[in-house]
């Protein structure tokens, strides 16, 4: 999974990258430099599972990051978004808000960067639609012409100024418009970044927010990314306790993965052997032949059966000897609905 960061310029988007990734990149030097770091999604499951089956190595899931300051211009006067390519290869943004400086006002530039973004979609169906219309003259091609009419739905739809993600579109309408790649069509992770003494605070951002969050469209976070990027450095025990005392309840990094799994409707499922115990993401709702198919396309392609044991009984019987002997495990076919945190194990034949 690609989440890209996005945000005002010194809004802190480099102090949170940095707080998520654990990584000490420059913050507060205005480089407006590219970022990109690979995280491994934290998952206690796979710790617990390791000597249960003498893993030689745990293998997490993994989110790539990437801190793109996508302002022109200097400073924090600039205001035309500049979207790179990178940027809307991302499956979800990562929106960083400036709660912390003394004239800070998130929610006007929660605002200001809407509409860039809305104004981006707009400029790259323009071109389309006159681009198509242009080749409609000549060739008078109908599936062109229905293109035509569906951007113009989007067009309507952007000119009262809402995003994409909140169009209704049929399936095969969404197939053919994923290759615009248009910005506000992605899952939004707001993150308000407050200043040190108000870590307390947050709620205040729930309220000022709650219009704008909708399931698995936007989801709102408050996280101090100064603090953060400090206790990132920490060793665990200097963590909890730092964590007890200013009242942050989980780690930047847990928080922002778990919100952007939900965000995307992602959930993982483990594989469990000698070699190593490992966790991979799916969509919330995969089958079984299709969920192999992240491990390998052989797999996917050659599944035979799914064997299932569900982490809890993994962990309460201990093996799967122990598993069996319960009654536990299960044979499933290719179209069972992989389910969070199942350990499986497919049988194919290619
Ligand atoms: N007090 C306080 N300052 C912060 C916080 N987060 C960031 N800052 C400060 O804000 C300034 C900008 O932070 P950066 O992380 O570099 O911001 P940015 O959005 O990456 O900036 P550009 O990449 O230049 O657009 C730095 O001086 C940070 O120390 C915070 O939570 N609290
Ligand atoms: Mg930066």
């Amino acid at each position: 999974m690609k989440l890209g960061i996005i945000g005002k310029p010194q809004s802190g988007k480099t102090t949170v990258f940095n707080a998520a990734s654990g990584q000490q990149e420059a913050v507060g030097d205005f480089s407006k430099a590219i970022h990109k770091a690979i995280i491994k999604v934290p998952d206690e499951r796979l710790v617990a599972l390791s000597p249960l089956v003498s893993a030689k190595k745990i293998t997490y899931a993994e989110i790539e990051f990437l801190d793109a300051p996508g302002f022109s211009g200097k400073g924090k006067e600039s205001t035309e978004l500049e979207i790179s390519a990178d940027l809307r290869q991302m499956d979800a943004l990562m929106l960083v808000l400036d709660a912390f400086s003394d004239d800070a006002d998130p929610k006007a530039d929660m605002q200001d960067i809407v509409d860039e973004m809305i104004l981006a979609d707009q400029v790259t169906i323009e071109t389309n639609i006159e681009r198509r219309e242009k080749r409609i003259r000549t060739t008078n091609d109908k599936s062109l012409i229905q293109e035509v009419a569906l951007l113009k739905k989007c067009q309507t739809h952007l000119e009262q100024e809402k995003l994409m993600i909140d169009l209704e579109l049929t399936n095969d309408e969404h197939k053919s418009l994923r290759g615009y790649m248009f910005m506000t069509e992605k899952p939004l992770l707001i993150v308000v970044n407050v200043a040190e003494d108000k870590i307390s605070e947050s709620e205040k951002y729930d309220a000022l927010f709650a219009d704008f969050v909708s399931d698995n469209k936007r989801e709102l976070t408050s996280i101090c990314g100064k603090i953060e990027m400090e206790l990132i450095t920490l060793d665990d025990d200097d963590r909890e306790m730092f964590m007890e005392e200013l009242g942050i309840k989980a780690p930047a990094v847990d928080v922002v993965v778990q919100k952007s799994y939900n965000l995307l409707g992602l959930i993982s499922y483990l594989t469990a052997g000698e070699m190593e115990v490992r966790a991979w993401t799916i969509r919330k709702g995969s089958v079984a032949q299709k969920a192999a198919g992240v491990i390998h396309s052989d797999i996917e392609r050659g599944f035979i059966r799914a064997e299932v044991i569900k982490y809890a009984d993994y962990i309460e019987y201990g093996s799967e000897k122990d598993v069996k002997a319960a009654g536990k495990f299960r044979l499933e076919g290719k179209e069972y609905i992989v389910c969070d945190g199942d350990v499986v194990n497919f049988r194919f034949n290619v």
